[in-house]
């Protein structure tokens, strides 16, 4: 074996090894890790070069990884899994299972990526999984599968569509036909919902008209079908909307599958907006009535998370991203989120937090001298605590 094998193993061991702390940062709402939980340092040697020193004599990596980020997350029978998009230096991104007995450090993935049933011939990228543990006994993973746009001469345009995998041990997949929406020629960031709402399955879509620009879509969709196996739904009902001058003004996303508490159903989503710098994304939570999961019930004002410190800058910078979250039993809550499309990171908080969050922030007035008033609001209200705690 080339020596350099034994420093790189040393430094992947190391990575994986590394024990992760809170951050110092305090907002109440929740506790970022300090470290990332998944990066391209946690790539296994063996994925990236050639150990064979005939075929390799300078110990060169032969598939390099650019990117481990948006991750699908689940736990089962005590142990936490994420399915990471893994991007390569040739662009093409792919899903591998990185699996921990904590849900906040010591992710190893499992030795070969995953590899779904090649049933869609056109498809050249695949990414941003969301894995559904659904009441019908499966795990459901619902993902975007990107093709050429065969109808332009624009090399880069692409068509996005939700591809649909499900599987019982994250091992054996069955691939399902791709969800068609009648109504929106694109989607991406689809997620299944986990229960069967008046016996049909129900899907959060994003309606879009581009692959880039949503268009006439008004924000996170909500549509039926009766059939998981061959998913067609014809009329997507708007839940979350997106809102002029406000954190989702160019376009919004469902993110991790909704949370149920006693209270509705908690979305961790994102939302966009257009700056002279480019696309922002930040982590917005809003709420969806029980009984009636395409009505939104709470809107707690503004972003949850956005890019901090050295999560500001990457392959596409100024983005957080989240498309995974894990409730444990003991209602503890871990939001795996990408930072700028190149390394994933984990948030703790616990139900109780995220339902006072969700239900008890106020709710974005959307004018300035209404903001300002809510904030003399509270100012008025701390100065008199202030006063008699003197
Ligand atoms: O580059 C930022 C994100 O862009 C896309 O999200 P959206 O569809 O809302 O624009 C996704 O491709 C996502 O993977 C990526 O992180």
């Amino acid at each position: 074996m080339h020596s350099q094998y034994y420093v790189e193993q040393e430094k992947y061991e190391k990575t994986i090894n590394r024990k992760n702390k809170k951050s110092d940062d305090y907002n109440g709402m929740y506790d970022r890790y300090v470290y990332p939980v998944l990066t391209r340092e946690h790539i296994p040697v063996f994925w990236r070069f050639d150990l064979d020193e005939k075929t390799n004599p300078f110990f060169m990596e032969r598939l390099g990884v650019n990117a481990v980020f948006n991750s699908g997350a689940i736990e089962m029978d005590g142990k936490y899994y994420l399915i990471a998009r893994v991007e390569g230096y040739d662009r093409k991104s792919f899903f591998a299972v990185a699996e921990s007995d904590s849900p906040v450090e010591g992710f190893r993935f499992w030795d070969c990526p995953v590899i779904f049933p090649d049933t869609c011939k056109k498809e050249t990228n695949v990414y941003d999984i969301r894995l559904t543990k659904h009441e019908d006994g499966y795990i459901y993973g619902v993902f975007c599968s990107e093709s050429k746009d065969e109808d332009s001469h624009d090399l880069s345009a692409a068509v996005a569509e939700a591809g649909i995998v499900r599987t019982k041990d994250l091992k054996n997949w069955e691939r399902l036909n791709n969800l068609k929406t009648l109504q929106s020629p694109q989607q991406r960031n689809v997620v299944l919902h986990p229960e069967f709402v008046n016996g049909k399955y129900m899907f959060y879509t994003r309606p879009m008209d581009g692959f880039i620009e949503t268009g006439s879509g008004g924000g996170i969709g909500v549509g039926f079908c009766d059939d998981i196996t061959n998913a067609v739904i014809d009329e997507e009902i708007i839940t979350s909307r997106r809102k002029y001058h406000t954190i989702t003004e160019a376009k919004n996303g469902a993110g991790a599958v909704p949370i149920k508490t006693d209270r509705g159903w908690i979305h961790i989503a994102h939302g966009v907006r257009n700056t002279a710098a480019g696309l922002r994304y930040v982590i917005y939570v809003f709420a969806t009535d029980l009984q009636n999961p395409a009505k939104v019930i709470a809107e707690p004002s503004g972003y949850y998370i956005a890019p901090m410190g050295e999560e500001r800058v990457g392959d596409v910078s100024n983005v957080v991203f989240t498309n995974g979250a894990i409730v444990t039993k003991d209602g503890n809550v871990y939001i795996y989120y990408a930072s700028s499309d190149t390394r994933l990171h984990v948030a703790e908080t616990t139900l109780d937090r995220l339902i006072d969050y969700t239900f008890n922030t106020p709710q974005d007035p959307l004018r300035s001298v209404d903001c300002v008033l809510q904030r003399c609001e509270l100012i008025r209200k701390n100065l008199d605590i202030l006063k008699n705690n003197t």
